[in-house]
């Protein structure tokens, strides 16, 4: 595949000093650091040589802002993520530190192509969808914004899994991230922590009533591998501090002496099970107890670590509050709360509710779903076992917690049992939920409308209790990588267009406005999109062997597989389009192309299978000759942060049809509109933000809202009258179910069948109609060339104010408390009018 090469110069021309001292260091780290001269590198040799000449660049960076933000005492962010999913890190520092051009003209100077180069990094995959995709492009606004802080996670040995689709299926290998090793960490053998396990707890009465001492039974060692993030223009640099697992005791010597070499190994094995890999759950609760060990670890060596630095600057801990800001990416790490508890009562004898305050006004957590069955909650003897003392302390603070929930309601046993920490109405569970939103001052969701619902649903009872604590910070996406990176022929003409401060001020985005009825304009600006297509067509030429016609609408649905994300909606209507198209071959259809991609949860039947429908009806639409090539549909394998870059920038239009209420934000919504693309969505999580901000000309909005659903719930999930109404829907049904898709195998779909006529949870045969008609609506705009590109122009124009810079800045404001440095911030995010 072929890549953009010409990247955004940022200082041109190239300075010929640099030059020749970029191709010195590049040459220095091929013999030093990798021990090969440049006769006999591999490209792998030349990327890890290039990569690890940046990075003593950026070192230098990171060690002065490391020397300042402790200097000044400044107040430091901690985000405690069980999820970063980083992707490629070289582009993204080098644009960052300013030396793209320097460093494509040294490589070009020493024969190698710096595109080429780039492939040979494997995506960080840390993570397995949009919330951790969040954490990465936080982190980097986090360091373009100048804010001290630490990223705070595990150190996976394999990633997310790597998708295969074998005849339609999906199939899961696993990712060896490391196996060429990671030239950008730094190990850190020297910074260990222990953490603990099991065991018991001993009440001595001379300590007091809160006061205990845990004797446990475990110990692992985690240890740091720091990771630098660099922002933008190169100003700040933070650590990314990724934990890994360790037995105290590597190889018991005397059983490896008698021939025993497994048990030898057996408590290393056991200790490094909890790095070993990312469960693979997306919004539905792991539930297993190596999960659990991995939240505690985490957490453990994490509060270890970020106290000792207070510690050793502060000398007590009384203050730990002012000077830091821990926030909890979801209910992975909530056990922060119980932790930091132990922490201070039992270690550092804190009175209870002074070290009840502190946490409190410590710790912060953002909500990322509404889902019932994501939230997690672990059964109380599982607690017991791993973490006896953490269960004691859940339930001292429930006691506090519910004395004030019988304060509020007197009486009211409901009530009681809604808020409490502890569920007891499936045997009994600790809730990860509850304790987060009782231990935080600050919780938050991602959306405007996902933040209301919290305070309508889930957190309903917790809100009344504790009415000042729920706020809204809607989701952000770092436009550096989405934009500049992923995208540099658009980064160019934005440039040019609105001047070069459009790069520190996307506000200045807006300038484009009065350019999008300008034919001269559109015209360069479609030929950005049509190149960007170029590439995409290719792709798919060479992995799924489809020829697509590259100035076909590019329909794009990419996230991970799940029914209410609804992927199933948008295959349903290409059955339908298929159909009409060869009811009636001669109309003037508008050529599409479906493009998928996206993981399912290796446990997850139901969305594995909507996989393999999508690709059967892939295979029938794409043979049938007689729709002349107006119609194809292609699922792209193993969706990443690399593949997600060359996807979005081709886009024509972009997929948002979760059901109403589902969705808490979106991020992908995001970045293809900033790229151009128009959303086709309901009114869900960030689409109503987009909406309100493109203007609803500019977006096309179908479906029931949000209100309607719940209404519709509770009348029952039957949808035979909706499909009575809808010959084009039940046609398309019964092409699934009698096999049209799947000839060898009719019975293959249909489990789906059914759900789509009886239990319909999703509303998605209650939604098609209206689908259905939006999408014909988008065929009508795309034959008025000028009124297509002029919508698309001004969703790039007006989506300035999704930079998660303005994220970031809200949370460092509302939240956190960290001031902002002026001169190293961009100016990003425009203001609500
Ligand atoms: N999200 Cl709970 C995930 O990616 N994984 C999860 O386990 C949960 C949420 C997403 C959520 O579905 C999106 O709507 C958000 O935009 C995203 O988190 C970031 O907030």
């Amino acid at each position: 595949m072929q890549e953009q090469t010409n990247y955004p110069a940022l200082d041109q021309p190239v300075d010929e000093l640099a030059l020749t001292e970029i191709k010195g260091a590049i040459l220095a780290k091929l013999r030093l650091a990798i021990g090969k001269d440049a006769s006999m590198a591999t490209r792998r040799d030349w990327y890890k040589a290039a990569a690890l000449a940046l990075r003593d660049r950026i070192v230098h960076r990171w060690l002065t802002a490391e020397k300042q933000s402790y200097d000044a005492g400044a107040k430091r962010v901690y985000y405690l993520s069980l999820e970063f999913l980083i992707g490629r890190l070289f582009t993204d520092a080098l644009n960052n530190m300013g030396l793209l051009p320097v460093f494509e003209a040294a490589l070009g100077d020493l024969g190698v192509d710096l595109a080429d180069l780039r492939k040979c990094e494997p995506d960080a995959a840390l993570g397995n969808g949009g919330l951790g995709r969040l954490a990465a492009c936080f982190m980097e606004s986090m360091a373009t914004l100048a804010i001290p802080a630490i990223g705070y996670g595990i150190r996976y040995d394999f990633g997310l899994f790597r998708q295969i689709v074998n005849q339609g299926w999906q199939q899961e290998y696993p990712d060896e991230w490391l196996a060429f090793g990671n030239p950008w960490e730094f190990q850190r053998p020297e910074v260990v922590y222990n953490v603990h396990f099991g065991g018991h707890v001993e009440h001595a009465d001379d300590r007091g009533r809160d006061r205990a001492t845990w004797h446990p039974a475990e110990t692992v060692e985690a240890m740091a591998y720091d990771t630098p993030i660099v922002g933008w223009r190169g100003q700040h640099v933070n650590a990314l501090r990724l934990w890994s697992a360790h037995a105290p005791d590597p190889l018991k010597l005397d059983v490896f002496n008698t021939g025993d070499y497994v048990s030898a190994n057996a408590e290393q094995a056991r200790a490094e099970a909890i790095c070993k890999f990312l469960y693979p759950n997306d919004e539905s609760a792991a539930g297993r107890e190596l999960r659990l060990r991995q939240e505690y670890f985490f957490v453990s060596a994490s509060l270890q670590d970020l106290i000792n630095r207070h510690l050793s600057a502060d000398g007590q801990l009384r203050s730990l509050a002012q000077k830091a800001a821990v926030q909890l990416n979801d209910t992975h790490p909530s056990l922060a709360v119980t932790e930091l508890m132990r922490i201070l009562v039992d270690l550092h004898n804190f009175r209870w509710d002074e070290a009840w305050k502190l946490t409190v006004a410590t710790l912060s957590y953002t909500n990322h779903t509404l889902l019932p069955e994501a939230l997690e909650t672990w059964p109380v003897e599982l607690f017991e076992r791993l973490l006896p003392r953490h269960l004691e302390i859940i339930y001292r603070i429930n006691v506090q917690h519910l004395a004030l929930a019988e304060e509020r309601c007197p009486g009211d046993i409901e009530y009681r049992a809604s808020v409490s920490l502890i569920d007891e109405r499936s045997g009994r569970r600790v809730r990860m939920g509850q304790l987060a939103f009782v231990g935080s001052h600050r919780i938050n969701g991602v959306s405007a409308m996902h933040s209301d619902l919290m305070k309508e649903t889930v957190f309903n009872d917790l809100h009344h209790l504790y009415p000042q604590r729920i706020t809204n910070k809607t989701n952000g996406i770092t436009f550096r990588r989405w934009l500049m990176l992923a995208n540099p022929r658009l980064t160019a003409l934005l440039r040019e267009t609105c001047g070069e401060a459009v790069l520190d001020d996307f506000s200045q985005l807006e300038r484009l406005e009065t350019h999008s009825s300008d034919l001269e304009f559109q015209q360069r600006f479609r030929d950005v999109k049509h190149h960007n297509k170029l590439a995409l067509a290719r792709l798919i030429g060479e992995r799924n062997n489809i020829k697509v016609d590259p100035s076909a609408l590019f329909d794009v649905q990419i996230k991970r597989i799940h029914e209410y994300k609804r992927q199933l909606l948008n295959i349903l209507e290409t059955i339908a389009l298929y159909h009409a198209m060869k009811d009636d071959p001669q109309a003037n259809w508008v050529p599409r192309v479906k493009i998928f991609a996206g993981k399912a949860a290796a446990s997850y039947r139901y969305a594995k299978l909507i996989i393999k429908l999508i690709n059967d009806v892939a295979e029938i639409v794409n043979n049938d000759a007689s729709l002349g090539g107006k119609l194809k549909v292609a699922f792209l394998a193993d969706y990443n942060v690399s593949l997600a870059e060359v996807i979005i920038p081709a886009a024509d239009l972009s997929e948002q049809i979760s059901t109403a209420g589902m969705e808490a934000s979106g991020t992908g919504n995001m970045k293809l509109a900033l790229n151009g693309a128009l959303t086709i969505g309901t009114l869900d999580g960030a689409n109503i933000e987009i909406r309100d901000w493109v203007q609803p000309e500019n977006i096309a909005i179908f479906g029931m809202e949000a209100g309607d659903v719940m209404v519709r719930r509770k009348q029952g999930l039957d949808a035979s009258d909706v499909i009575r109404k809808s010959p084009r829907l039940e046609r398309a049904i019964r092409a699934i179910e009698s096999g049209e898709f799947s000839p060898g195998d009719p019975a293959r779909f249909a489990s789906i069948g059914h759900a789509l006529r009886y239990l319909d949870h999703y509303m998605v045969s209650a939604d098609f109609d209206s689908y259905y008609e939006a999408q014909r609506g988008i065929d009508a705009r795309w034959q008025v060339a000028p009124a297509w590109t002029r919508a698309s122009i001004l969703n790039v124009a007006r989506m300035a104010w999704f930079s998660s810079d303005r994220t970031i800045r809200e949370y460092a404001e509302d939240i956190w408390h960290v001031p902002i440095h002026p001169t190293a911030s961009p100016l990003s995010g425009a203001k609500r009018e």
